[in-house]
Parts: C-alpha cells; sequence; structure tokens
C-alpha cells in the first residue's frame, strides 16, 4: 500500500517554495521520497531554502527563477532537465495576496495579482507540460484556494485568480490526460502564514475564522501534505481535474 504514496526517484518543482505553504509542501514531498527542486526570486534565499532541507536530510536542489518571465522559466526548466532528466511533480504555488475594497484597488495591483497567480502557473507549466508530453508522463498541482469557490470583502482581484486557478487546472486535465499527465488542484482554507498572520492577529477575524469553520480552529499547514503526497503520487492515476479542498469544513457548511 505505501509504495502507491512512494516518490522516490521522483523530481518534483514546487514554485514558490521558500516559504508559507510552497516550503511546507516541498517538505513533505521531500519527505516521501521525492528530490525537490525549490523555486523563488531571489537565488540567495533559494539557495539558503536547499541548505536547510540537505542539512536535514532531504534531496533538494535550486530552481531560481521568477515565474513571469518566459525566457527565466524556459531556462530555469531546461536546466532542471539537464540536471535531472523530466520533471515528474510540479506544484505551482507561488502566489501573492492583495487586499482592497474593490472600488479603490488599482490597475496596477489588480494585473500584479492576477499575473503571479495565474499568468505564472500557466507560462510555468507550459514549459514544464512540454517535456511531460514527451514522457508520457507527469503529476500537475495547482495551488488554488477556498477562494476558488468562495468570496470575501478586500480580496476579489485574488478570488478572481484563484476561481480561474480552478478553471484552468480543468483545462490543462482535460486536454493533457491523453498523455498520462493528471492536473488537480489543492483548495486550502485558513492556514496562519505569512500572508494571513495579520488576519489570524486580528481577535475579531480570528473568531470569525473558528466559527465558521467546523473544526473550530486553524488549520496546520502541514495538513495540507497528505493531498500534495496524494496528488504527486501513483495513488491518484485516474484522478483529473479535482480540487482537494483542505478547509476545515468551511465549504461543506452555510
Ligand atoms: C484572506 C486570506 C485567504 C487565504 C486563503 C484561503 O484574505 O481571506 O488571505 O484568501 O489566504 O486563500 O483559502
Amino acid at each position: 500500500m505505501s509504495e502507491m504514496f512512494e516518490l522516490s526517484e521522483k523530481t518534483a518543482l514546487v514554485t514558490g517554495s521558500t516559504r508559507g505553504l510552497g516550503r511546507v509542501i516541498a517538505d513533505g514531498l521531500a519527505d516521501a521520497g521525492a528530490h525537490v527542486v525549490i523555486n523563488g526570486r531571489d537565488g540567495e534565499t533559494v539557495k539558503s531554502t536547499v541548505e536547510e532541507m540537505r542539512a536535514a536530510g532531504k534531496s533538494a536542489s535550486t530552481g531560481a527563477f521568477d515565474i513571469l518571465d518566459p525566457d527565466a522559466v524556459a531556462d530555469g526548466i531546461a536546466r532542471i532537465e539537464s540536471d535531472r532528466g523530466a520533471i515528474d511533480v510540479l506544484v505551482n504555488n507561488a502566489g501573492i495576496q492583495k487586499r482592497a475594497p474593490l472600488h479603490e484597488f488599482s490597475l496596477d495591483d489588480w494585473n500584479t495579482v492576477l499575473a503571479t497567480n495565474l499568468t505564472g502557473p500557466f507560462i510555468v507549466t507550459r514549459a514544464v507540460a512540454r517535456g511531460m508530453i514527451a514522457h508520457n508522463s507527469g503529476k500537475i498541482i495547482n495551488m488554488c484556494s477556498l477562494m476558488s469557490e468562495l468570496g470575501r470583502p478586500t480580496i476579489a482581484p485574488y478570488a478572481a485568480s484563484k476561481g480561474g486557478m480552478k478553471m484552468l487546472t480543468r483545462a490543462m486535465a482535460v486536454e493533457w490526460a491523453k498523455y498520462n499527465i493528471q492536473v488537480n488542484g489543492i483548495g486550502p482554507g485558513y492556514f496562519i502564514t505569512e500572508m494571513t498572520r495579520a488576519l489570524a492577529d486580528d481577535p475579531d477575524f480570528d473568531g470569525w475564522i473558528k466559527n465558521r469553520t467546523p473544526a473550530a480552529r486553524w488549520g496546520d499547514p502541514k495538513e495540507l501534505i497528505g493531498a500534495a503526497v496524494f496528488l504527486a503520487s501513483e495513488a491518484s492515476s485516474f484522478v483529473n481535474g479535482q480540487i482537494i479542498y483542505v478547509d476545515g469544513g468551511i465549504l461543506a457548511a452555510i
């Protein structure tokens, strides 16, 4: 049974994996046996993250590039494929959040959120999918969100981008399933990270989330690892276009 979830010999690229949920997922995939390529824009931060992981006995290497720069992405993916062979697993995790009333949202901020959260994953996946198609095998995991399904005031651009990620996941799945590529998503509920720290530190928001979440608590980022390993492994070989919501039950509740 455990072989089904085994990731040894697999190479996994996790975008935005020097911190937050991306780092936790990278560590989790490494603990499941994968060689993980750490990505971020800053080379020094990527390097120090890889050093930390190697010191903890994990198999990791650097993949520093800006997901919004198509040339940098092409070069970065070529380097990884030259070093490791085909990329077996891609986790499109890199993303940002900006909050403001929509009628006060600047066009620049709108464009930044949509570019980072939706166009970047397109640019990276387009490059990685070519190798997966050539090898007739691949796993793509798109980090969606509770906001792929629900809105909340002040985060409309983020919700639009994550709704787009849900449909991009389904569109990729139906386009590439014939190449034995499975494309699925993970939709986190509320987890305490840099992105949400200010919300968690606000007693009113903290109380609202605990009341709105049937599990009556914030998630621990480590609770996302199981879904990531499942979607990265042979255990999900006939799962396509699905979003696994890890949300403590929020989406099940009125
Ligand atoms: C917010 C938060 C959420 C979470 C997460 C929930 O402002 O409500 O940033 O968007 O980050 O995306 O799935």
